[in-house]
């Protein structure tokens, strides 16, 4: 009842198939609330007193799914203290039971918009960002892992949506205006 009336689109899509890059277009342009599970967990593990710290960080660093109790709390969380309806969560859920919980207990989601790229694609650019970003997971061991788990857990969440007729595929091994302008007109087609 607390999140009535609420629109939810999962972002899905490999590691460094463009989530974030994207998500920050359809904020500016459709004034969506982006929540990223990952940078959610991230934040919670750099806060002072969170019992859960040392969890997300090896976690992270293995490429692994957290377990889903403490992302839905914490995106459930961000959606009731942003106080708006419509939200676009990225790189959630990633796995089967996650989905399946998030739409019983939080909201259903309208549909998922799938980042579909190439791996080498993928790993060019996280290779290229790990030289800047300090994120412990932009390595080689750790983002070979991270691939190994979208492929086996997470895709099938991709597929489950896909036969329920819910997702939007994008490609996006283009420049990110490219890729942005299929989005848009989806998002257009979607909200016009
Ligand atoms: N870039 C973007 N688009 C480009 C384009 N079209 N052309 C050229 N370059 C492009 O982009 C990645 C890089 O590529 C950037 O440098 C960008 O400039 C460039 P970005 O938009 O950041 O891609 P994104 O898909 O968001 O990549 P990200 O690394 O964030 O994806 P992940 O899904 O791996 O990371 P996330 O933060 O979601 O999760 C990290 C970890 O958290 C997981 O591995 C897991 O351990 C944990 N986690 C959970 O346990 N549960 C969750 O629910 C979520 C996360
Ligand atoms: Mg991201």
């Amino acid at each position: 009842a607390k999140l009535q009336d609420t629109t939810v689109i999962f972002v899905l899509g490999g590691p460094g198939a463009g989530k974030g890059t994207q998500c920050a277009n359809l904020v500016r342009d459709f004034g969506f609330i982006h929540l990223s599970a990952g940078d959610l967990l991230r934040a919670e593990q750099e806060r002072p007193g969170s019992q859960f710290g040392e969890l997300i960080k090896t976690y992270i660093k293995e490429g692994k799914i957290v377990p889903m109790e403490v992302t839905i709390a914490l995106l459930e969380n961000a959606m009731l203290a942003s106080g708006q309806k419509r939200f676009l969560i990225d790189g959630f859920p990633r796995k089967m039971d996650q989905a399946l919980k998030f739409e019983e207990v939080v909201v259903p989601s309208k549909c998922t918009l799938y980042f579909e790229c190439p791996e080498e694609v993928m790993l060019g650019r996280l290779m290229k960002r790990g030289e800047t970003s300090g994120r412990a997971d932009d390595n080689i061991e750790s983002i070979r892992k991270r691939f190994r788990v979208f492929t086996k857990t997470s895709f099938p969440v991709i597929e489950h949506f896909g036969k329920e007729g819910r997702v939007h595929t994008v490609s996006c091994e283009d420049a990110p205006d490219v890729v942005y302008a299929r989005v848009k007109k989806i998002f257009n087609d979607l909200f016009h």
